[in-house]
C-alpha cells in the first residue's frame, strides 16, 4: 500500500491539464450539437490574498462546471478581475504605491494562489476590468446608452467632506462623519451622471418574479427595492392667494389616500421648487435650509435625523371638508426625489408624521379604527398606528376597509379633477459619477459652445493618465496638470475633459457579457444567460440589479441579443465561512491556534492567562479568526480544502471552520486512495453475478443516481455524504474475492463522481486502475436502472387497523403470496391465533390489513 501525496500529484495534474488545454471553452461551431452551460462565480476583487471564503464559492462554481462537462455539456468557466476602487487608492495614500502597479501585483498573487486551486477554469478569456481594452470598451457603450437616453447629467446631491474638500460615497459617511476626515458632511449639490435604470422599473420588478432558479429571499430583496407602490397624484388648492408659479396649488403624492380626513398639515422638502422661491425672500427659510443640508444624503440618514419644521405661512383647502384648511410646512424628511416632493401628514397613521406633528403641536385625528378598538375611546399618542383596520371620522369613507377606502377616495379626487391615481417606484436613477481617480473615465469633453460632446468612438479608450498623486486629498485627474486639457471633438476650441470616473458597480455589471465574447454578438447570443451564477448574498440587491438593468440597456443599444434581458437564468448564494472567535483577559482577540483548552477553560499558549471564547463567526482579519487557504493546501493540499467546504453543511448556509473536520477530510482522502490503490494490483476483471457482487453494484449506481441529482439541485454536502456511504460499501468489499469485477466498476464509477470534488485525487485514482485519458475529460457514469431501483418493498401488517409488524416481499408478487407472509409473521400470529380470519386486504406495495374477528 501506498500513500498518496497531494503535494507532488496536486502540481502534476494541474500541469498536465493546462497542456491539455482541457478547459477551454469551445466555440459554438466546435461544440456541435452539444448543449451549452455558462457556470460563472462573482470575479473577486484583487485585494492581493485569497480567502476562505473564496475558496468555498470557486468550488461550489467548480462542482458544476465539472459536472457539467462530464455530462456532455460545452462548458463556459471563465475567470477575472473586478479591478478598479478604491482600495488601491487607499493604498497609493498609504503606502505611496501606483494603484495600478498595487492592482496588478495582486493578480498576479491571487492567480498563483487560484492556479492551487485545481478549478476547471477557461484562463484564456481572463480580463481586468482595469485593462484599458475592458475599460474602452464600456466606454463604448457608455456613450451609446448616451444616445439612447439612458445615461444622462442632473444636478443632485452628494456628500461633501468640508475638510478634504471631496465627495464621499454613501459607505465614506460613517455616522455623519468623513470616514478619513472625521469633519461633519454636508449635502452639496453637484452635476452628477445617470443611469436610467428606472426606465426599466416595471420590467425589473415583474421579471424577476419568474426567475425561478433564484433563492426566494433575493427576488424578494429586489422587488422591495424597487419598490412599487399605487397611490394618489393630487393638488391641494390654495386657500388664499396663490404664490407665483404655483397657481394650481401644491401637488403631492400619497399611498394612503384613504388617510385623507386625518390630514393635517401639508410639508415640502428643503429643496422643493416652492421652498427654494420663498427662501429667495425669507432670511429665516434660507437659513432653515442651510440646516437641513448638514446632514448626509442616505435615506437612512435623513429618517434617522431630529424632525426640522418651518412654517411657510401659507396654507391650503382640504379637499373633502368645506372650510377647513391645512397648514403649509418646510420638513427635513421629505426628500426631493421622491413622489413630488410634497406630502400631506397624517400624523395617526404615519410616524415621521406624528413625531413632527407632537414637536409642533399639529392636530393629530385617527381615521383608521384598529380591529376591537372603541370609536368613542381610541386616540394615538406618540406611535402612529399603520396597521389594519376600519375607517372612521371619515364622512363617506366611514366603515370602509383600507383598500376600499383608498379606491373610493382616489375616484372622489379624479371626479373632482384634483389628481389621479398613479404608480410609484421607491428605485432611483443610479448615481455613476465618482470623484475618483481608479476608475473608468467618463467619455465626454464639455465644451463652452457645444456643451456635452462624446469622445469620438476612435479616440477610446480614454485612458487614465500614469503620472498622478495622491498626497493630497480630492480627485487627481482634476489636478492633473494635462489630462483634463483637450479640444473639442466637434468645433476644435479648447474644452475641457470629464474629470469623474464610472462607479465600480458598472465594471460588474456586464463582464459576464464579455466574458462570452469581446465583441461577437453571436457568441455572446451563444452562451448568454448564464446558466448557474454563484455568489455571496451581499450583492443580492444592487449588483444584481445593476447587472440586469446594463443587460437590458446592452440589448436595447444592439450589443446583446437577449430577448428576456435576464443575464443570470440561475443564481445560487452560498453561506460563509466561519471560526471560532477568543479574546484574551486583555481584551485582544487572539487566534484560535494561539489558544488551548484545559478542563472547562481555555488559556493563552504563551502565556497561560485565561481565554474568553466568542462566537463562531464568518472568518475576518478584525478577529483574527482567518485560516490561510495557502497554509491549508500546503499542509493537506487543495482538495482537502475543496472536499472540507463543501461537506458540512448545506451549501446556502454557513460551515464551521475546525481543525478537527480538515484533518478528517485529508483522512478520508487516503482512506479513497487504498481503495483504488489496493485495486492497482489485481487483474482487471468484468462484474459477477453473484450476490455479494450484486451488493456492491447496487451501492455503486444507487450512489451515482443519487450523486447526479445532489449536485444539480445544489446539494452538495448530500453528495459527499453519499460518496462516504459507497466508499464504506467497497471498502467492506475488499475481503470478498467474489466482488472484485464489482468493485472495478465501482471504483470507475466513484473516480468520476468525485472529480468535482477532488479533482487531482480522482485524477491519480483514475489512473491507478488504468482509467483511460483525465477523468476530468471522462464522462458522468451512466446508473443502470434495474440496478437502482429496489425490487423488494417493505409493507406494514395491521391487524385490525393497528400496526403489528412489517414485511419485506419481492416487488410484484401476487396478493396471495404477500398475504401468506405477512399471515406468518411471529408478532402477527400472536394476534390471530384461535381468531377466524375475515378477510385480507392488501394494497400492493404499501400496507397489508387483517380483518379477524
Ligand atoms: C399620506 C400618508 C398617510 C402617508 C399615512 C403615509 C401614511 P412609500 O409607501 O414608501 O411609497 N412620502 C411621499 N413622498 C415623500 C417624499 N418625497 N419624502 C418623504 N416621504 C414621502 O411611501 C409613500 C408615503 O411616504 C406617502 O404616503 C407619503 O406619506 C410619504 F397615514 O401620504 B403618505
Ligand atoms: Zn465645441
Amino acid at each position: 500500500a501506498t500513500r498518496y501525496d497531494p503535494q507532488t500529484a496536486e502540481e502534476k495534474w494541474r500541469e498536465a491539464w493546462a497542456k491539455a488545454d482541457l478547459f477551454r471553452a469551445k466555440s459554438p461551431k466546435e461544440a456541435g450539437d452539444a448543449p451549452k452551460a455558462y457556470v460563472l462565480e462573482m470575479f473577486p476583487y484583487p485585494s492581493g490574498r485569497l480567502h476562505m471564503g473564496h475558496v468555498r464559492n470557486y468550488a461550489m462554481g467548480d462542482v458544476v462546471a465539472r459536472h457539467r462537462r462530464a455530462k456532455g455539456y460545452n462548458v463556459l468557466h471563465p475567470m477575472g478581475w473586478d479591478a478598479f476602487g478604491m482600495p488601491a487608492e487607499n493604498a497609493a495614500m498609504e503606502k505611496n504605491v501606483h494603484p495600478g502597479k498595487w492592482t496588478y501585483q495582486n493578480i498576479a498573487a491571487m492567480k498563483a494562489q487560484f492556479a492551487k486551486l485545481g478549478l476547471s477554469l477557461d484562463w484564456s478569456r481572463e480580463f481586468a476590468t482595469c485593462d484599458p481594452e475592458y475599460y474602452g470598451a464600456q466606454q463604448a457603450l457608455f456613450l451609446k446608452m448616451l444616445d439612447k437616453g439612458l445615461v444622462y447629467r442632473k444636478a443632485s446631491k452628494v456628500n461633501w467632506d468640508p475638510v478634504d474638500n471631496t465627495v464621499l460615497a454613501n459607505e465614506q459617511v460613517i455616522d455623519g462623519r468623513g470616514w478619513r476626515s472625521g469633519a461633519l458632511v454636508e449635502q452639496r449639490e453637484l452635476t452628477q451622471w445617470f443611469f436610467n435604470i428606472t426606465h426599466y422599473a416595471e420590467d425589473l420588478l415583474e421579471e424577476v418574479q419568474k426567475l425561478e432558479r433564484w433563492p426566494e429571499k433575493v427576488r424578494t430583496m429586489q422587488a422591495n427595492w424597487i419598490g412599487r407602490s399605487e397611490g394618489l397624484q393630487m393638488q391641494f388648492e390654495w386657500d388664499g392667494d396663490a404664490p407665483a408659479n404655483f397657481d394650481t396649488g401644491i401637488e403631492i403624492f400619497t399611498t394612503r389616500p384613504d388617510t385623507l380626513f386625518g390630514a393635517s398639515f401639508i410639508a415640502l422638502s428643503p429643496d422643493h421648487p416652492l421652498t427654494i422661491q420663498l427662501a429667495e425672500t425669507s432670511e429665516e427659510l434660507k437659513a432653515f435650509r442651510g440646516k437641513c443640508a448638514q446632514v448626509g444624503t442616505s435615506e437612512e440618514a435623513i429618517e434617522k435625523a431630529e424632525k426640522l419644521g418651518f412654517d411657510t405661512g401659507l396654507t391650503v383647502k382640504h379637499p373633502f371638508v368645506d372650510g377647513k384648511t391645512l397648514p403649509v410646512w418646510v420638513a427635513n424628511f421629505v426628500l426631493m426625489g421622491y413622489g413630488t416632493g410634497a406630502i400631506f401628514g397624517c400624523p395617526a397613521h404615519d410616524q415621521r408624521d406624528i413625531e413632527f406633528a407632537r414637536k409642533f403641536g399639529l392636530d393629530v385625528t385617527p381615521v383608521v379604527l384598529p380591529p376591537g378598538a372603541e370609536r368613542a375611546s381610541y386616540t394615538v399618542e406618540d406611535e402612529a398606528y399603520t396597521g389594519p383596520g376600519s375607517i372612521f371620522n371619515s364622512e363617506f369613507l366611514d366603515g370602509l376597509g383600507i383598500e376600499d377606502a383608498k379606491r373610493t377616495a382616489i375616484e372622489r379626487i379624479e371626479s373632482m379633477g384634483l389628481g389621479a391615481g398613479t404608480v410609484n417606484y421607491r428605485l432611483r436613477d443610479w448615481g455613476v459619477s465618482r470623484q475618483r481617480y481608479w476608475g473608468c473615465p467618463i467619455p465626454v469633453v464639455h465644451c463652452e459652445n457645444c456643451g456635452v460632446v462624446p469622445v469620438p468612438e476612435s479616440d477610446l479608450p480614454v485612458r487614465l493618465p500614469d503620472d498622478v498623486t495622491f498626497d493630497q486629498p480630492g480627485n487627481p485627474l482634476d489636478r492633473h496638470a494635462t489630462w483634463k486639457h483637450v479640444d473639442c471633438p466637434k468645433c476644435g476650441k479648447p474644452a475641457r475633459r470629464e474629470t469623474d470616473t464610472l462607479d465600480t458597480f458598472v465594471d460588474s455589471s456586464w463582464y459576464y457579457a464579455r466574458f462570452a465574447s469581446a465583441d461577437d454578438l453571436e457568441e455572446r447570443a451563444y452562451w448568454l444567460p448564464v446558466d448557474q451564477y454563484v455568489g455571496g448574498i451581499e450583492h443580492a440587491v444592487l449588483h444584481l440589479l445593476y447587472s440586469r438593468f446594463f443587460s437590458r440597456a446592452m440589448r436595447d443599444i444592439g450589443e446583446l441579443d437577449l430577448p428576456s434581458g435576464e443575464p443570470f437564468a440561475g443564481l445560487f448564494t452560498q453561506g460563509m465561512v466561519t471560526h471560532e472567535t477568543y479574546k484574551s483577559a486583555a481584551g485582544q482577540w487572539l487566534q484560535p491556534s494561539e489558544v488551548e483548552q484545559e478542563g472547562d477553560t481555555w488559556i493563552e499558549k504563551a502565556t497561560g492567562g485565561i481565554v474568553t471564547p466568542g462566537p463562531i463567526e464568518k472568518m475576518s482579519k478584525s478577529k483574527k479568526n482567518t485560516v490561510d487557504p495557502d497554509a491549508i493546501i500546503a499542509e493537506f493540499g487543495a482538495d482537502v480544502a475543496r472536499w472540507f467546504v463543501l461537506s458540512d453543511s448545506p451549501p446556502e448556509r454557513d460551515v464551521e471552520w475546525t481543525q478537527a473536520g480538515v484533518e478528517g477530510a485529508g483522512r478520508f482522502g487516503q482512506r479513497l486512495w487504498s481503495l483504488f490503490d489496493a485495486l492497482g494490483d489485481l487483474e482487471k476483471a468484468s462484474p459477477a453475478e453473484d450476490a455479494a457482487s450484486i451488493t456492491v453494484r447496487k451501492a455503486s449506481h444507487k450512489a451515482v443516481a443519487a450523486i447526479d441529482k445532489a449536485i444539480e439541485e445544489f446539494r452538495f454536502n448530500s453528495a459527499v455524504a453519499s460518496i462516504h456511504e459507497w466508499v464504506s460499501v467497497l471498502k467492506k468489499a475488499e475481503s470478498s474475492d467474489e466482488a472484485v469485477g464489482a468493485r472495478f466498476e465501482g471504483a470507475s464509477m466513484l473516480a468520476r463522481c468525485l472529480t468535482p470534488f477532488m479533482p487531482h485525487l480522482a485524477e491519480s485514482c483514475w489512473e491507478r486502475i488504468g482509467g483511460e485519458g483525465f477523468v476530468s475529460a471522462a464522462p458522468w457514469p451512466v446508473a443502470d436502472k434495474t440496478l437502482t431501483e429496489d425490487d423488494a418493498v417493505t409493507m406494514a401488517v395491521q391487524v385490525n387497523g393497528k400496526r403489528r409488524g412489517e414485511i419485506t416481499v419481492p416487488k410484484g408478487e401476487s396478493n396471495e403470496a404477500v398475504e401468506a407472509v405477512a399471515h406468518a409473521l411471529p408478532e402477527v400470529v400472536s394476534f390471530i391465533e384461535g381468531k377466524t380470519v375475515k378477510k385480507t386486504i392488501v394494497v400492493p406495495g404499501r400496507i397489508v390489513n387483517i380483518v379477524v374477528a
